[in-house]
């Protein structure tokens, strides 16, 4: 089976070079980087590294949201095997590809959800553990969803998740050992990080709002099992 790895970026222009650089020296069969509305130099530190590094770059005009980004990568994806990586990572290490490779080669998971270490949270309480970007999964899954992932914004994350827990697919967490995923506190100013965050807060609670049947099917499953 065939891997495309799928880079989402807006402004990003500290991280940018070294996540693009590291994931197109793997051996992933395609790499596909969505640049979505950037107005820091992350478009320009793009274009320079694509003259040395073989990745499909695509720049979006606008801002369209995450989800929008992410949507736009499967359609341009020609692998079997889609593999999520954000691109405000610092650390990352090809140990952390194959962790979330392997579960979907040996047919032991339908989705792989990556954690990385290095965060303001513990893993084990983190209940944000579920929103992470570093996924793996197969294309075939998610292309019924891809319509909806285009309008999710930051509510992508959880529609991906509700939809798996819907259709009753096997879930993997994996640790991604030393690699480090800033938050917002981190990237922006307090002010900026906490309107982020509300924000966030919001385009998530309505994609539950919205996909209330997913949930209502997922709950169904769940009773039926017990
Ligand atoms: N903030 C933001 N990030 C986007 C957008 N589109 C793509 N991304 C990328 O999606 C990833 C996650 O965004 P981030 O703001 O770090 O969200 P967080 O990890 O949930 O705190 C990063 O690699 C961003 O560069 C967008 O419209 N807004
Ligand atoms: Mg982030």
């Amino acid at each position: 089976m065939n891997i495309s790895a799928i880079i989402c970026v807006y402004n990003e222009e500290s991280t940018i070079e070294n996540v693009v650089t590291t994931v197109s020296d793997y051996f992933f069969d395609e790499v596909i980087v969505v640049s979505d509305g950037s107005t820091d130099k992350t478009d320009s530190i793009l274009r320079g590294i694509n003259k040395s590094y073989d990745f499909k770059y695509i720049a979006l005009p606008e801002n369209k949201g995450k989800g929008f980004a992410m949507a736009t990568g499967v359609e341009n994806a020609s692998s079997e095997i889609i593999v999520f990586i954000d691109a405000d990572l610092s650390n990352i290490h090809e140990n952390h590809f194959t962790n979330l490779i392997d579960p979907i080669f040996n047919k032991e998971a339908d989705m792989v959800l990556g954690q990385a270490t290095e965060t303001l949270i513990n893993y084990s309480i983190n209940p944000f553990k579920s929103f992470t970007g570093e996924r793996a999964l197969l294309k075939k899954d998610i292309l019924p969803l891809l319509d909806k992932i285009k309008n999710s914004r930051f509510g992508v994350e959880t529609l991906i998740n509700i939809f798996y827990q819907s259709e009753g697919k096997t879930v993997k967490y994996v640790m991604l050992n030393g690699l480090k995923h800033p938050t917002k506190f981190d990237k922006t100013t307090k002010y900026q990080a906490v309107k982020e965050f509300i924000s966030e807060g919001q385009e998530i609670t309505l994609t539950v709002f919205k996909n209330y049947d997913l949930i209502l099917k997922s709950i169904k499953k769940t009773v039926m099992r017990i």
